[in-house]
């Protein structure tokens, strides 16, 4: 679920103090998908055993524990070839503390030690099946099986390999996970794998790769252990070596951030790669031969930037990314829309555009914020399509079993491309024949990976786990393509033109909104010692309602709601008192008059809004001494404008609460569980 780093070096001298270096440092990188706790296993110095530090709370309690622990001199000696394994945890199976914390071991020697990502579902068949043959648990987690059963592997199959057991392992185990596996009886050696999570190999070497190419082997046998039985090693070439290099250092990690001050040569494991270091080899083996399979997996290069993911000057990275909109929005739409012939491109689907047309209904998928942005787009993409557009939260989705028909078109939004909800919906929805529309933020994603066709949006690494940048972004990318959709419909030519007049102008309209910083830290402080934040809108604001309340709830712990402001006399109005706090969005569009409506009902019942309106709006402005004004833009894009307060309110009622802005409470960036 959280993040997974580790470091081998070959022929390489490292002292282990470098090498905790590294691995702590790999840690801070994903620090951002959340988690509760960290760890770590080296070598000890005599290299006969393998010494492991872990932790509850943040990688810093880890590295201070590293500098007490590891002080001696024999720890800055140099060695040439070593592998460290580090950890941050996202706790599924058992309470965050420091025995749950990873690596978990086989058995009190510490033969062999894993870290893992993910639940492995099956984890009580297999404990009692190891329970059996006399093994002692000493973790709640499901990792700790996984240990376990390499090293009754091990026990029961002396003559296999390091990478062989794995394999034999993971046929065993079910459920979604990234593993890295150490041990003490293969100095020296590394194996990694992955199903359902993300799990990447770094390659750092001195001269460039004689190869961009990593072949893969294929194991002959594929069948299932039962409990009772072991099979025989699965019999894969593994005397052929595909990628040898004299000198270098992997780097494994569950994304490139980890990675690319290291190397920017990455090879992105696909679900039941086994990868493995031996004799600073690499080898990619798969567990069985499908028709479809690859021969090779490609080693990408990196174009992230090292600064890309550094917070700059600004306190945190949600600020940095809520103030990095104007330029996100701009690179969104770069190199497709063009503002001069007033044409849209969408490369990654524009073969697919006359099939969608063709469609029954477009539906739309996605989780939190995610979800937030179908909202957001779903009657402009009614009105230029002219289609059905279903709107989905992808868990409920799942538990209706929705039916799918070959000629519908399901999008599925993640700003991860790993959020597990959402996957799974996607492969329902592809084993029904539907066409499907990935709308992602990250490259090599298992969404993407896993779309027929779709749309990078391209907003840049999101570290802070409240998405901000992404949803205007993924709000764009939606709206390119109900503008590619009515391309060819004369009738909606003057409302094309007038969007793409709207979406050129949009960055320096960002950069206004973004003016009221001040304003809104001084609204801030009104508000962040109250219990609760009403948020109401309607037409293209609701999602704004929704998106804003998301916010407040998961970075201040306030109770916060989004109210559709036509359900306010259904109910929602009995809570609105004079001392209520309440922000409503009320702009000059199709439903002004019914939010005017919706206004002097508050206002009569003592309520005293918070107004975002358009400005120089005096009429509206009259209604409350509280206003934030924004720019005016096409109705369809007002959500952009008017989602950046929230942001802000959101982030400064945070820090004034001394909140966590960048890793609220509870929270993970990369939601790879259901
Ligand atoms: C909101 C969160 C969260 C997120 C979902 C879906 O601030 O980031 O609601 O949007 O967990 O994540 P993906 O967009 O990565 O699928
Ligand atoms: N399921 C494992 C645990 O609870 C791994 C969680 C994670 O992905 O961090 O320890």
């Amino acid at each position: 679920m959280c993040g997974i780093f580790a470091y081998l070096n070959y022929l390489t001298p490292k002292s282990r103090l470098e090498v905790l270096d590294l691995l702590v440092t790999g840690l801070k990188r994903l620090e951002y998908r959340g988690y509760d706790s960290t760890g770590v296993a080296i070598d000890s110095p005599d290299s006969k055993n393998i010494v492991m530090v872990k932790r509850t709370g943040k990688v810093k309690v880890l590295e201070d524990a590293i500098l007490e622990h590891f002080s001696g001199g024999e720890y800055s000696e140099p060695v040439m070839t070593h592998i460290g394994i580090a950890h941050t945890r996202w706790a599924t199976h058992g309470v965050p503390c420091e025995r749950n914390s990873h690596p978990h071991r086989s058995d009190e020697g510490n033969g062999f030690v894993v870290v893992h990502n993910g639940i492995i579902t099956n984890y009580n068949d297999v404990k009692t099946f190891l329970a059996k043959r006399g093994y002692e648990f000493e973790s709640d987690t499901d990792t700790e099986v996984f240990a376990k059963l390499v090293h009754h592997l091990w026990k029961t199959h002396p003559t296999y390999s390091f990478r062989e057991l794995v394999e034999q392992a993971i046929l065993q185990v079910e459920g979604a996970f990234a593993i890295a596996v150490k041990s003490k009886h293969f100095p020296g050696e590394c194996v990694a794998s992955r199903r359902s999570s993300p799990l990447l190999v770094g390659i750092k070497t001195k001269t460039r790769l004689a190869t961009d190419h990593i072949p893969i082997l294929y194991g002959k046998d594929d069948k299932k252990l039962t409990s009772d039985q072991v099979l025989p090693r699965s019999d894969s070439t593994s005397e052929f070596m595909p990628l040898e290099e004299k000198e270098v250092e992997y780097f494994f990690a569950s994304d490139a951030s980890a990675v690319i001050e290291h190397t920017n040569r990455v090879i992105y494991l696909e679900d039941d790669d086994v990868a493995a270091v031996r004799d600073g080899t690499l080898s990619i083996h798969r567990l069985k031969k499908s028709l479809d399979d690859p021969h090779a997996r490609e080693i990408t290069t990196l174009k992230m930037e090292i600064q890309q993911i550094m917070k700059g000057n600004y306190d945190y990275f949600m600020q940095k990314e809520i103030f990095e909109q104007p330029d996100s929005v701009v690179n969104t739409m770069r190199g497709r829309v063009r503002f001069d012939g007033n044409a849209i491109v969408l490369g990654g689907i524009k073969d697919y555009i006359p099939e969608i047309k063709r469609c029954r209904r477009l539906m739309l998928i996605g989780c939190g914020t995610s979800y937030h942005s179908a909202v957001a787009t779903r009657q402009l993409l009614e009105e230029l399509t002219e289609l059905p557009v279903m709107v989905e939260l992808a868990s409920d989705f799942l538990d209706r079993n929705t039916p799918i028909f070959r000629d519908d078109v399901c999008f599925f939004i993640s700003q991860s491309g790993e959020t597990a909800d959402t996957l799974m919906a996607l492969r329902y929805c592809k084993q029904r024949g539907a066409l499907i529309v990935g709308i992602t933020n990250t490259v090599g994603s298992s969404i993407c990976r896993e779309s027929h066709c779709g749309v990078h949006i391209n907003a840049g690494p999101e570290i802070g786990v409240a998405s901000t940048k992404a949803y205007t972004s993924q709000f764009i990318s939606l709206v390119m393509f109900a503008l590619v959709m009515s391309e060819d419909r004369l009738s909606l030519q003057q409302r094309r033109l007038e969007i793409l007049q709207a979406l050129s102008n949009l960055a320096d309209q960002i950069r206004e909104v973004l003016k009221l910083d001040s304003k809104v830290q001084e609204l801030a402080k009104d508000l962040y010692q109250h219990k609760s934040l009403l948020i109401m809108g309607r037409g293209y604001n609701f999602a704004t309602c929704l998106e804003g309340a998301l916010k407040v709830k998961e970075l201040t712990y306030m109770h916060s709601e989004g109210i559709m402001a036509g359900e306010l006399k259904h109910g929602p109005l009995a809570l609105v008192d004079g001392s209520m706090p309440v922000l409503m969005i009320v702009l000059r569009d199709p439903v002004y008059v019914k939010c005017m409506n919706a206004l002097q009902q508050v206002t009569s019942r003592k309520g005293c809004p918070v107004i975002i309106c358009e400005e120089g709006d005096e009429e509206t402005k009259a209604f409350s001494s509280r206003h934030l004004e924004i720019p005016r833009t096409v109705d369809c894009l007002q959500g952009i404008l008017t989602v950046i307060p929230m942001q802000l309110l959101s982030y400064h009622i945070a820090v004034l609460r001394g909140c966590d802005v960048d890793c609220p409470r509870n929270l993970a960036k990369s939601v790879t569980v259901e």
